[in-house]
């Protein structure tokens, strides 16, 4: 029986070991939910590193590690710690991270992090190719593994491929500044189908193609060697599901209410407002631009000061890395600045939190606020806008969205603004805490209707369906 082989950096799982206990807790992320149904079908697996360097555990250990991931139908790939810094931290952090993040100042390319690049893409290859068949079809995830898909089809040509990208790919003029351009187009080009979130990646990866590598694209076409590569767009849905029927059962009167949620409530009032933004602490997400902006905007219209309050969840992430580092001194000197600025007794103008919460506190968090303020300054997507929406069970709340965020093309009826134009950040904060419920109400719907029918699952069947529809395409050429 043919299956699917789903690859990543990280496995859908986190492993515990507390005193040579093991526990395997599996994951419960966007894409995680996004595979279940392909990862249960069949015998199909997961192949990605298992968040332990290969020195924290000892041979016996490593077995066994391996043993029990097994068991949740997942194989690890080995990693050193030098691999981590190298491969994970640096070169994919610190120069594709930020350069497909139109972050070009903040790029370094180091050769040794690109020769741990091409060394750690090839572990994952090895592992692939271990544990594939014939008639298999192989689909590869993210940054990490741009190299991944040729590396397996220089040795397995008849196997399937797909590679999705999770974060946007730059325009021509920014990825061709690229040390190693070249290698890593070729690396994605080892796909059949490969598919992005916007029409716009698609189309700056194709005129890199062309550009660059010289090669003949036709509309969505790419030819390369004997083989046409297929380049699509496939926008990432949430499980709306999951997240509604959170909201719903975290509404209901019957539910006990948490003492989180208890204290944003004690806060709303007819003219009391909460304004929610969730990201990862990361400088693509424009955190302390938006609290600039906040800041801005209380300057601007007096009148919101005690009136409304920005709950900021920036969660811990890449915390070994310079610049990660940097943003945080930053946001928690800027958060502390404008507290200290506006606060009165009775009020803060910004909750700050540092820290991942559990589901229930962010369903509480989604789920109390008025305004969601998604701002980032580049993002591939941006679930955090889409699971606001979900949760929006009486269909009131309105999102402001940066058209930064691929999430932005297909969620029109958001209040869509340029995240570095404070003049437009505020008016549209006014605009949002000032719109009538009748309006709140009618694009809320808009954006759910779509959500729901597109959502996550939803994707994964269409990216699979699209990839299989490349074997015809195949056959067609060799028929010819
Ligand atoms: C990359 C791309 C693209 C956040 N805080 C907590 C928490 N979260 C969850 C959210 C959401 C996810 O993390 C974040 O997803 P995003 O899409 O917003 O952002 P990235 O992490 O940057 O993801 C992005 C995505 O890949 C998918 O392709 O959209 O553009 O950068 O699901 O709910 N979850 C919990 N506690 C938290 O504190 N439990």
């Amino acid at each position: 029986m043919n299956k699917t082989i789903i690859v990543s950096n990280r496995l859908p799982l986190q492993v515990i070991i507390h005193q040579n206990t093991l526990k395997i807790i599996p994951s419960v992320g966007g894409l995680a939910t996004g595979m279940k149904s392909v990862h249960a079908e069949g015998n199909g697996i997961w192949v990605g590193w298992s968040g332990i360097p290969e020195e924290e555990l000892s041979t016996e250990l490593s077995e066994k590690v391996a043993k029990e991931i097994r068991k949740e139908k997942c194989v690890s790939v080995p990693l050193t710690l030098d691999d981590v810094e190298e491969y994970y931290e640096g070169f994919s952090n610190k120069a594709l991270w930020p350069l497909f993040h139109y972050f070009m100042e903040y790029t370094g390319f180091e050769e040794h992090e690109w020769e741990a690049y091409k060394r750690v893409n090839q572990k994952f290859a090895e592992i692939v190719l271990e544990n594939i068949d014939d008639g298999d079809t192989v689909w590869v995830h993210d940054y990490q593994l741009l190299l991944l898909p040729q590396l397996i089809k220089d040795k397995k040509p008849n196997i399937t491929i797909g590679f999705f990208l999770h974060i946007p790919f730059p325009s021509y003029e920014i990825f061709r500044t690229f040390p190693w351009r070249k290698e890593i187009l070729s690396g994605m080009l080892g796909a059949d189908l490969i598919g992005f979130h916007t029409y716009d990646y698609e189309r700056h990866f194709l005129s890199s193609v062309k550009r660059i590598l010289r090669l003949d694209a036709h509309f969505n076409q790419i030819s390369y060697h004997d083989r046409l590569i297929k380049v699509d767009s496939f926008p990432m849905g949430i499980d709306y599901d999951k997240f509604y029927n959170a909201a719903l059962e975290h509404s209901s009167n019957s539910k006990e209410k948490s003492e989180l949620y208890r204290r944003l409530h004690e806060h709303i009032s007819e003219d009391k407002k909460l304004i929610l933004s969730i990201d990862r602490m990361d400088y693509t997400k424009g955190i302390p631009n938006r609290i600039k902006a906040f800041e801005y905007f209380l300057h601007k219209f007096p009148e919101y000061k005690e009136k409304v309050r920005l709950v900021m969840l920036a969660v811990p992430s890449r915390s070994n890395v310079t610049q990660y580092k940097k943003l945080k001194r930053e946001t928690d000197e800027l958060v502390g600045r404008i507290n200290g600025k506006f606060a009165t007794v009775s009020w803060t103008p910004i909750w700050y939190f540092y820290r991942s919460m559990p589901f229930d506190k962010l369903i509480d968090l989604y789920i109390s606020s008025d305004v969601a303020l998604i701002t980032p300054l580049r993002d591939g997507m941006n679930l955090v806008a889409k699971e606001y929406v979900a949760t929006r069970i009486n269909n009131d709340g309105v999102l402001i969205l940066s058209e930064m965020a691929g999430a932005s093309l297909e969620m029109n009826e958001a209040l869509i603004i340029n995240p570095n134009s404070f003049e437009d950040f505020a008016n549209n904060l006014k605009r949002a805490l000032t719109m009538p419920l009748k309006d709140q109400k009618s694009r809320m719907k808009f954006l759910q209707k779509r959500l729901k029918r597109y959502n996550v699952e939803k994707w994964a069947k269409e990216f699979l369906k699209s990839l299989e529809e490349t074997n015809e395409l195949k056959s067609n050429i060799i028929t010819k």
